[in-house]
């Protein structure tokens, strides 16, 4: 195995527990200004969460629950209205520092920067959530050792596709053996293993169950992991 280089991290669920409270009920306040009766529980949101992409869970959502919301109307424009809304009131929450990073993420972040690591973001979500999320949650100094970051539709195929990791080694000129990947779903770690990439999984209440096949490890917290040991 190549020498360790860099820590490519996934953002929602595996830096911060962003979904249930944060991207959830963005999505519910974006309905309500909308006019939309939408509204999405813990449970629904927990289906909804395998398919990767606000946009496309949208879509998702409209075409399976209530196809007449795209009759007669341009379901792109609306898809993008929506979700526009939804990523305003996501910022305001995870800017607000309500969402805090999970447990060792942040020791594992400094630990990672003393051992002189490179560090990057590979995300579904958009740019402006994660620098919402790091700004809130990481030191601007630390913030700044993100050297890449790889977020939404810088890449056409979101994951389960690789694009996005694929995307971000390229930027950091590394092959993946020496690059580690860490993520808390079945779609991050299908995403990371299509770009030959070692995968830490880091579970969540949302993806407990998640199939985690082919992850080198997968663990509940990442709270006393060792630099050293990856
Ligand atoms: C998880 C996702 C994202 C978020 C919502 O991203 O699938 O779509 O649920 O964010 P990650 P957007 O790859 O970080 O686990 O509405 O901005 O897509
Ligand atoms: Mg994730």
């Amino acid at each position: 195995m190549d020498a360790l280089k860099a820590l490519i991290f996934d953002v929602d669920g595996t830096l911060a527990d962003t979904e249930r409270d944060g991207h959830r009920c963005a999505f519910n306040l974006a309905f309500g200004e909308h006019g939309l009766e939408w509204q999405w529980d813990e449970q629904t949101y927990g289906r909804l969460l395998t398919v990767a992409g606000g946009k496309e869970r949208l879509r998702h959502y409209a075409e399976r629950y209530d196809p007449a919301f795209f009759a007669g109307r341009d379901a792109d424009a609306l898809i993008r209205a929506l979700h526009a809304t939804k990523t305003r009131h996501y910022v305001r929450l995870a800017g607000s520092g309500r969402i805090p990073l999970r447990p060792g993420v942040g020791c594992l972040i400094e630990t990672a920067i003393a051992r002189g690591l490179r560090l990057a973001i590979a995300t579904t979500t958009t740019p402006e959530n994660v620098e919402a999320l790091l700004s809130a949650t990481l030191s601007e100094p630390v913030r700044r050792r993100f050297e890449v970051i790889g977020a939404g539709d810088v890449v056409a195929a979101k994951k389960p596709a690789s694009d996005i990791y694929a995307w971000v080694l390229e930027r950091l000129d590394l092959p993946p053996e020496s690059c580690l990947a860490i993520e808390d779903s079945h779609n991050g770690l299908q995403a990371a293993l299509g770009a030959g990439l070692r995968c830490l999984v880091n579970r969540n209440d949302y993806t407990r169950n998640e199939d985690f096949g082919g992850a080198w490890r997968v663990v509940d917290t990442l709270e006393g992991l060792e630099v050293d040991d990856l």
